[in-house]
């Protein structure tokens, strides 16, 4: 039997991390989730400092799987699909799912930059007034545009899956990404999404999946919080 992947993220926010280990829990594989170990057993945020230190990455979520040491949420994801027949098969079917995932990823930076538009560096506190304007803009404007965009891409392959007939890990991303708008902009999320009930219906057959319901409702999944990407702030949603 293999080693259990090791994947490198924050112990205490779902944030971009959470986006493999959904990836990672569908597929039923073994994963230490490091940083949530405790530091006596190599765990702890000191973990990550070491891996960053030691191996080319700017930042994390990061997965080591063997030998193989990989960054960047979208890019993680699809390697994890295509390890566990979770990705289209042939290469137009590949792309389109990594472009979606890319896409997915742009939204979630989008999403962060409403708490932390002229910063990452600085506080939420002396940036408030910013954010107020940015997050208005994107519960407004943004969310119905984007989730636009993917309700037409779901349309045009049938409605059953985003890129070809089955699950894939992209559609296990966007289910992830629709849980965080909802909760971080309900108003805006409420408003935009009166117009994309398919992917609101894709969302729910991925969350039933057994062994995605089975997390979602265990303790291993963290709860939403004020500290990870999907923040509520009720002043950056509509009134
Ligand atoms: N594009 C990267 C972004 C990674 C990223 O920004 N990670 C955050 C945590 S969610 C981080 O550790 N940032 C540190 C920094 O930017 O200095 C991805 O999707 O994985």
């Amino acid at each position: 039997m293999s080693d259990p992947y090791r994947l490198y993220y924050w112990p205490s926010i779902q944030g971009r991390g959470e986006f493999v280990r959904l990836i990672l829990e569908n597929a039923g594989a073994a994963y230490v989730d490091v940083a949530r170990r405790p530091k006596s057993e190599g765990g702890g945020v000191e973990a990550l400092f070491g891996l960053l230190r030691e191996e080319p990455i700017f930042a994390v979520p990061a997965l080591v799987a063997g030998d193989l040491v990989i960054a960047q949420s979208a890019l993680i994801c699809s390697f994890l699909g295509r390890r566990h027949g979770l990705a289209p098969e042939g290469e137009a079917g590949r792309l389109h799912a990594d472009q979606l995932q890319l896409t997915i990823a742009d939204v979630v930076d989008e999403a962060h930059d409403t708490h932390h538009p002229l910063g990452a560096g600085l506080y939420y506190e002396d940036q408030r007034e910013a954010a107020a304007i940015r997050g208005r803009a994107f519960a407004g404007e943004r969310i119905g545009k984007l989730l636009g965009f993917f309700e037409r891409a779901l349309a045009r392959g049938g409605g059953g899956a985003l890129v070809g007939e089955a699950i894939s890990f992209v559609d296990i991303s966007l289910m992830q990404l629709l849980l965080g708008l909802e909760y971080a902009f309900p108003r805006g999320f409420a408003r935009a999404t009166e117009k994309t009930p398919k992917i609101l219906a894709l969302r729910d057959r991925v969350a039933a999946r057994p062994r995605l319901a089975a997390y979602l409702a265990s303790p291993r999944r963290i709860p939403f919080n004020e500290d990870g990407i999907f923040r509520r702030y009720p002043e950056l949603d509509l009134e």
